[in-house]
């Protein structure tokens, strides 16, 4: 299959276009010629050439180089920010989305997800509800233009959930103190986001995942706040002091937030009080660990290791 990653010098993009060349897909990557100077950006982009890949120049802002770069491919993956508010991020994935229905051949199109399912999230707070509101318009745009797709819920990314035991403003664990989310034994679900790139590019080309939802909810990884407490106790051999904090208390830390925090916040919330990711059923036909259980994926005990 020929596959295109766009915004894959990303995140969550470079570990896509890794998995897809591992896959054996011709992996194909759109350079941008705004990354300008960003050597970073443009020393990752060579070297997925080096591995193999197409390095396809194209910009948002000339529609047609993008209809050009979708005419190239059969599957379309898209990892692009998702942290850009006020609808910026939503007209550039809308420009995508008509690029690939003017190009009329692509058979998927992965538009950017990966995170809790927006289609769940109607009741969401504010500001964090823009972020799940946006995923659901461009949903619209592709059913509407009938554009064979694939939605992936990955839950939570470890790199920003496992190794700061879930609290805020931190990506790794604390030395002493960590505070709960009430008891602190919501389940939540945890993902390695190398096991996530490696389901994502496998779910792409899957006629079992045609236009439908895939969850990515691995059975080890589905655990508590305090589970995860527990695992980091156990590998760094330290008790850490307990503290909780009530749903009021937490939202009301709100107000002292810019809005990229407030927005995280509110998702926290979700995760850890309500419980969003674990509190209804997907069926084995739409979960990722079931649908390929050739994937080894990471165990949060392994995961939690690189923070010793
Ligand atoms: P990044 O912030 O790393 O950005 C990804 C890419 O977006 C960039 O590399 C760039 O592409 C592209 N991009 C950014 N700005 C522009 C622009 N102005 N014009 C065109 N392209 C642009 O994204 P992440 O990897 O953090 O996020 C990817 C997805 O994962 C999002 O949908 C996000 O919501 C979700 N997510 C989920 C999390 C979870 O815990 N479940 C955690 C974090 C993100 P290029 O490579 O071309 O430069
Ligand atoms: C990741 C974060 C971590 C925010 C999702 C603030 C979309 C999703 C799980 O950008 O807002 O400290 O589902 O202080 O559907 C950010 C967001 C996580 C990363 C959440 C996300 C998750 C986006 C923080 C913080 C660890």
């Amino acid at each position: 299959m020929k596959v295109l990653v766009v915004g894959g010098s990303g995140y969550l993009g470079k570990r896509i276009v890794k998995a897809s060349l591992l896959e054996g897909h011709q992996t194909y990557v759109v350079q941008r010629p705004e990354i300008g100077l960003d050597i970073e950006k443009l020393q990752l982009l060579l070297s997925f050439k080096r591995q193999g890949a197409v390095l396809v120049p194209a910009s948002f802002s000339d529609f047609h180089s993008l209809v050009d770069a979708v005419k190239r491919v059969d599957v379309v993956i898209s990892a692009m920010s998702g942290v850009h508010f006020r609808s910026h991020n939503l007209l550039l994935q809308l420009k995508l989305v008509e690029a690939i229905r003017v190009a009329g051949n692509i058979k998927r199109f992965l538009p950017s997800e990966y995170g809790i399912d927006p289609a769940r999230m109607k009741d969401a707070l504010e500001p964090g509800r823009e972020t799940f509101d946006q995923k659901m318009i461009v949903r619209k745009a592709i059913e509407e233009a009938n554009i064979p797709f694939t939605y992936v819920s990955a839950n939570c990314f470890a790199g920003y959930f496992a190794g700061s035991l879930s609290e805020m403003h931190t990506l790794v664990p604390p030395t002493h103190q960590v505070t709960l989310y009430g008891d602190g034994n919501v389940k939540a679900v945890y993902v390695d986001e190398d096991d996530i790139a490696t389901y994502v590019v496998k779910a792409a080309t899957d006629p079992r995942t045609m236009n439908k939802t895939v969850y990515i909810r691995p059975p080890h990884n589905i655990l508590s706040q305090r589970e995860m407490v527990e695992k980091w106790e156990e590998l760094s051999g330290k008790v850490l002091e307990k503290k909780s904090i009530s749903p009021q208390d937490f939202l009301a830390r709100m107000k002292d937030l810019d809005l990229g925090q407030r927005a995280g916040l509110g998702h926290f919330y979700h995760i850890f009080f309500d419980g969003c990711m674990t509190n209804f059923e997907v069926r084995e036909d739409e979960e990722a660990s079931k649908l390929y259980p050739e994937v080894n994926y990471t165990r949060m005990d392994d995961y939690l290791k690189i923070y010793l």
